[in-house]
This record gives structure tokens, C-alpha cells and sequence, in this order.
């Protein structure tokens, strides 16, 4: 007997980071967080649980995965199994429109990808709350590309307690990020690595506790109020605060490179020219700027000639998990 089911989940941005873990096992955040979905960079995620099969099958992007690399996605799918009745392993095959690893979160799409298609073949009925739960065992961030427009991921204290809620789902605000290429190779130190070092070892992760609460009681009314001048600030300075947290761990590192330097600088640049927007980033060197509609085509020309056309993509807010008819 076969069971099959195809989810696509957008990429979220955080503009409020989630850097660092309570518990490592189910993913239990040591702070709330915010993010905005976005339209450009998604994954599509087909599970088909079939009795025939020995192992867990997963190819992604048209590459089949050794039983090594496949075992954050065989680890997921056994969650999913005890929670169903399904016995058997499945086929996963999940294509992402994202630059895989380069600091635009594909793993926030993929594991909420996969959390929809997977639940769904299995049989188990989940509204989104629980489901959010589940995505989030595989990758904290997916706990809000469930989610479209602005969401937060309430902390919690355990696995019932954590999960993303909506904020403003269907963003009616003339906004848009501007996603920088500068390397769209896999980072060196993963997201996982990098904050349980910062939170083991930077003495500034009690800041980052006050910084985050304080960041998200001022985010979350300005979102509301459409003031984009205090959301732009606050999530450049929580991006360089968290990025604080990689400079002060030890041993210490960095996700920025020349490139990375060059274009905040040019953000600056743009600023003090009366183009006003904002810059955040990752576990990753890719730079992606907060901007207002009006400004895209002044920021776009800036950046292409600065770093080509190409490595220029334009984002909106994007929308929340959708179940795809099989073809
Ligand atoms: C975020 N990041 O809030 C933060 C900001 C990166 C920087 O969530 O270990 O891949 O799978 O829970 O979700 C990236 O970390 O980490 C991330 P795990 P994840 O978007």
C-alpha cells in the first residue's frame, strides 16, 4: 500500500533572531522570534510511504542522499511514523528554489515541507499549530515558514508550549527584501553549531536574552503600525547583535566576508542618500536588505553594479504552507 502527498513552504527571514537553544533534543528555543515569509524561495516536498521499500529513500534537488546526509530527514520521518499508524519507509523528493545553505534558510522550507507532505501521506490530520510543532523537530526555523506574512515563534518551554503564531498573515504594506548572493556555497559552520557555541561560550548570551525580548516588544507594534523606520532599525540592530554572539564565542567566528562588509557599507551609503532601508543576515555572508517598493528599482541598480544582476533577487512577503494536487 502506498500513501503520497506534496507540500510547498516559503523561506521566512528573521528581522527578531532565533540564536540559540533550551533543548537541543526538541528544539526548544531559549527566545521568542520573528520573521517574514517570503514569496521567492521555496521547497516542494513529495512523501510517498510504500511497503515495498527497505530504507528511506531521499533525493533532493535530483540527487539521491547517502543514508549519512539522509539522517536529519530518516530522523524526522520516524517522528512521524510514531505519531501514525504508517509502519513503512517512504520516498522523499524535494526540490529547492532556494540557494541551498547559503545563509537563505533552506532548511526552514525544507523541514516545513516536509512536515506537511509527511503528516499528510501518513494520514495524520494536523492544523497548523501542530503542525508548526512538528516542523519545528526538524529545524527551528521551519517552526514559522508554516506560517505566511510576519510570524513569531513563541518560545515555550516545551513541546506543546512552541510554535509559530501568524502575526499579519496577508501583509497589505508595500515592502520588500532585496536578498544579496555574495556566496552561494554551504557555510562552513552550520546555524546548529554556530549558536550552541554562542550560547556555551559567549559571555554576552545573557544580553542577547534582554536584547531579544526588548527587540520583539518593539517590532511587533511597529509592524502593526507600519512604521517601517523603527522595524527597519530594530532588525539591524538585532542582526548585528546576534552576529555579536559569533565574534564573542570562543573560539570565535564569523558568517561575513569582504563582500558582506562592502555591501553594508553600501546600505549606508544608500541610507545617507535618502534611500531608506535596513540590512539583516544569517548563519551565511548574504546580505538581505529591508526596503519599501518604491525604493526597489534605486537599491537594484545600486547592487548590480556592485556585485552583478545575477546575485540581485527581489523577495515579497510570501504566503504559508499550501498542499499541492498530485499531478
Ligand atoms: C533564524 N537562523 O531565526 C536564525 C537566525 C539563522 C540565523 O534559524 O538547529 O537551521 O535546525 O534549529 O533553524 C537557522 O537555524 O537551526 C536559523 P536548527 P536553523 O532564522
Amino acid at each position: 500500500m502506498t500513501a503520497t502527498a506534496t507540500a510547498r513552504a516559503h523561506t521566512n527571514i528573521a528581522l527578531v533572531k532565533y540564536w540559540g537553544k533550551a533543548d537541543t533534543d526538541l528544539i526548544i528555543p531559549q527566545t521568542g522570534s520573528l520573521s517574514l515569509t517570503l514569496d521567492q524561495f521555496y521547497t516542494d516536498t513529495t512523501v510517498t510511504f510504500d511497503e515495498g521499500l527497505t530504507a528511506d529513500d531521499v533525493i533532493v534537488n535530483g540527487e539521491r542522499l547517502s543514508a549519512q546526509r539522509a539522517t536529519k530527514v530518516h530522523n524526522f520521518l520516524n517522528l512521524v511514523r510514531q505519531q501514525s499508524s504508517r509502519a513503512s519507509f517512504a520516498r522523499v523528493t524535494s526540490v529547492n528554489h532556494v540557494p541551498t545553505a547559503a545563509g537563505l534558510a533552506s532548511s526552514a522550507s525544507a523541514f516545513a515541507a516536509l512536515a506537511g507532505a509527511a503528516s499528510q501521506a501518513a494520514g495524520l490530520t494536523l492544523d497548523r499549530t501542530a503542525l508548526s510543532r512538528l516542523a519545528r523537530r526538524g529545524s527551528g526555523s521551519a517552526t514559522r515558514s508554516i506560517f505566511g506574512g510576519f510570524v513569531e515563534w513563541h518560545a515555550g518551554h516545551d513541546d506543546l508550549s512552541s510554535y509559530g503564531v501568524p502575526l499579519v498573515e496577508k501583509v497589505e504594506w508595500p515592502i520588500a527584501v532585496v536578498a544579496l548572493v555574495l556566496d552561494p556555497h554551504h557555510k562552513k559552520i552550520s546555524s546548529r553549531q554556530g549558536m550552541q557555541s554562542s550560547v556555551n561560550t559567549s559571555p554576552f548570551y545573557p544580553a542577547w536574552q534582554q536584547i531579544v525580548a526588548d527587540d520583539l516588544a518593539a517590532i511587533k507594534p511597529a509592524i502593526l503600525a507600519q512604521d517601517f523606520t523603527t522595524v527597519g532599525e530594530t532588525l539591524e540592530s538585532n542582526a548585528m547583535r546576534m552576529h555579536a554572539l559569533t565574534l564573542s564565542a570562543w573560539p570565535p567566528y564569523s558568517y561575513f566576508n569582504g563582500d558582506t562588509l562592502a555591501a553594508m557599507q553600501t546600505v549606508k551609503e544608500l541610507r545617507a542618500a535618502g534611500v531608506e532601508c535596513y540590512y539583516t543576515l544569517d548563519a551565511g555572508p548574504n546580505l538581505k536588505i529591508f526596503c519599501q517598493n518604491s525604493d526597489i528599482a534605486a537599491i537594484t541598480k545600486r547592487f548590480s553594479q556592485q556585485f552583478g544582476g545575477d546575485n540581485v533577487i527581489v523577495a515579497h512577503p510570501g504566503p504559508g504552507i499550501q498542499f499541492l494536487d498530485e499531478a
